[in-house]
């Protein structure tokens, strides 16, 4: 392999503060991945799964305390305050350096470091972007040969020597009193420290492909957003692309491998997480997934409700923390109605249900995304795919609609800049907390997020025919806390419509908050729900939207000035249409 004397200046560099006992180039090739399982098998970071059930497949166990990200641990380090911006953890770069210095300074000292070349985004695409990471973790390099395309491609995609972003990782001693997770935007360098957990330490994540490459997309003119990618088949063979955000935990691989109920109709799968979306020279928005494989929520994946990612999983897959069977096959909550008996839990204990959920609610799988039976055949396409619709979706129990439509481009920006949503177990904390998520970004935009409206906005004007832009809520429920909509694959039929609309043939109402279905605008087909539950699941009443806007000004008080007077505006016009 050639490496850049530059990247080679940087590992030295990550070397010398942390002492490894030798550094190791990776190639990416597949022996080098057997290597590492092996290895991983030796030590016990790894155990192996029914080599008949599922092949080459593995459960990783992380460190009990080490199983989400950790917000309050993750931060920009810009140099100035005002653009990591009110939502986002600050520290002054040479302070964040100081202090993750000192965890740094020789703490691979006996270890092996992984120098790892990684390309997010498809070989031969000019939007993909490459990255040069060192770990001390042997699962971190595994993870990253499925998530990111490892080796020489990465190389042959930098456009300039310094073309990287540099990723410095350590497991540290796993304590979440010593663990940091900064970002120098500036300096295209990402430093964390002290978590082997996936957002955490598979830097070319959440880290590189959202954080860092927001801020890049800023100054460039394109977007680096929280979205998977789908393309809906209709009958006539003709594919209409969507890009959809929703928060972490909140459905988005389940949407993104959906299996249509409705004859004719097919979703294929481009991405699952992330979407970097750039304007053509025809001034079509266009998107590529910069993932290479698909680290997914295992809880609630089932059959029923995701028999691609069920197939997905079945060979040549790493779980983390989920549970095990006395047949020493993975388990997880909701995989089946009953769980089997003699589980070992997700810290290797024999289940208690008294102690909780045998798999930890944030268990996960890493798989190849060309494994999945709905994979798209151009899902790796160098142009990306032509986007249509636009979806913010998130979790409310309550206020949120089933789905709407927003009346244009700043409207929609305006929804998504309006997002609230209810907390998961993805991140450490709170489950079911009520908080500010715009557009799903707000544990993810790298910069001040007023200027990444403007960014939104701006957007708007370069497209020749910007995409629709839609709001769906599945997770609303009714007073006896029954979900309204069955969700799942019944949110074709929601996709179905959103086509309608593109191609100008769906039946909407006009209201305040933007166009809604008709009740008789959704193709109900084969399905049993009462019009009264459905017109439920898309009311919007003044009485519950006066007081959430009210609510809204408060979270766009927080940036001051630097909030774009359109978002200001939208939100005035809103209220007045409710009669506020
Ligand atoms: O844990 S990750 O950040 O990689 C996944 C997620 O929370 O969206
Ligand atoms: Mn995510």
């Amino acid at each position: 392999m050639s490496v850049t004397s530059l990247a080679e200046k940087f590992v030295e560099h990550a070397a010398s503060m942390t002492a490894p006992s030798r550094v190791v180039w990776c190639d990416g090739s597949k022996a080098e991945y057997d290597s590492l399982i092996e290895q991983m098998l030796a030590d016990g970071t790894l155990l192996a799964l029914n080599e008949h059930t599922h092949p080459s497949s593995y459960l990783h166990r992380s460190h009990p305390s080490d199983v989400a990200r950790t917000e309050q641990l993750t931060f920009i380090c810009s140099r100035g305050r005002d653009d990591a911006g009110p939502t986002n953890n600050w520290m002054a770069p040479a302070e964040a350096k100081a202090k993750a210095g000192a965890l740094f300074r020789r703490a691979m000292r006996g270890r092996t470091m992984w120098a790892i070349p990684y390309l997010m985004g498809p070989a031969g695409s000019s939007m993909s972007r490459a990255g040069v990471m060192v770990t001390d973790s042997a699962y971190v390099v595994a993870s990253m040969h499925i998530m990111t395309r490892v080796g020489q491609v990465a190389f042959q995609h930098m456009r300039a020597e310094d073309d990287f972003i540099g990723g410095v990782h350590s497991l540290g001693d796993l304590s979440p009193e010593r663990r940091l997770i900064l970002h120098f935007p500036e300096e295209k360098l990402i430093w964390s420290v002290g978590s082997g957990y996936g957002g955490n330490a598979l830097l070319g994540k959440k880290c590189h492909a959202l954080r860092i490459a927001s801020w890049q997309a800023r100054q460039e003119g394109w977007l680096a957003e929280h979205m998977l990618i789908l393309g809906l088949e209709d009958p006539d063979g003709r594919v209409t692309y969507f890009a959809a955000a929703m928060p972490s935990a909140s459905g988005k691989t389940n949407l993104a491998m959906v299996v249509s109920q409705l004859p004719g109709w097919r979703a294929w799968t481009v991405g699952d997480d992330i979407a970097w979306m750039h304007v053509d020279a025809q001034g079509q928005l266009r998107a590529i997934n910069p993932e290479r494989g698909f680290f997914g929520v295992a809880p609630n994946t089932s059959p029923n409700t995701n028999p691609n990612a069920m197939a997905t999983v079945r060979a040549n897959t790493i779980f983390t923390n989920v549970a095990l069977t006395p047949s020493r096959e993975p388990w997880w909550e909701g995989m089946t109605k009953e769980p089997p008996r003699g589980l070992l839990d997700w810290q290797g204990r024999p289940w208690d249900p008294a102690s909780g959920p045998a798999a930890h609610p944030n268990s996960r799988f890493t798989v190849l995304a060309e494994q999945c039976p709905s994979i798209a055949p151009n899902w790796e396409d160098p142009q990306g795919v032509p986007i249509s619709g636009l979806i913010f979706g998130s979790r409310r129990t309550q206020v949120i609609p089933l789905v709407f439509e927003a009346f244009d481009w700043q409207h929609g920006v305006f929804l998504g800049s309006a997002m609230s949503t209810e907390t998961t177990a993805a991140i450490t904390g709170k489950v079911g907390v009520v908080r500010r998520d715009p557009m799903a970004m707000i544990p993810f935009c790298g910069y001040n997020m007023a200027d990444y409206f403007q960014q939104w906005l701006a957007m708007g004007p370069r497209l020749t025919r910007p995409p629709k832009i839609f709001r769906v809520n599945w997770f609303r429920r009714d007073a006896d806390g029954t979900f309204l909509w069955p969700g799942y694959r019944d949110n074709v039929r929601i996709l179905k419509w959103m086509v309608e609309r593109i191609r100008g043939t769906g039946r909407a109402e006009e209201r305040p908050i933007g166009y809604v279905p008709t009740v008789d605008a959704l193709d109900l087909g084969g399905l049993d729900i009462g019009r009264e539950r459905l017109r439920e699941a898309l009311r919007s009443d003044a009485a519950d939207w006066l007081p959430a806007l009210d609510d809204l000004e408060g979270f766009y008080g927080g940036f001051g000035n630097r909030l774009p007077v359109e978002i200001y505006g939208t939100l005035a016009d809103t209220r007045r249409r409710f009669g506020g």
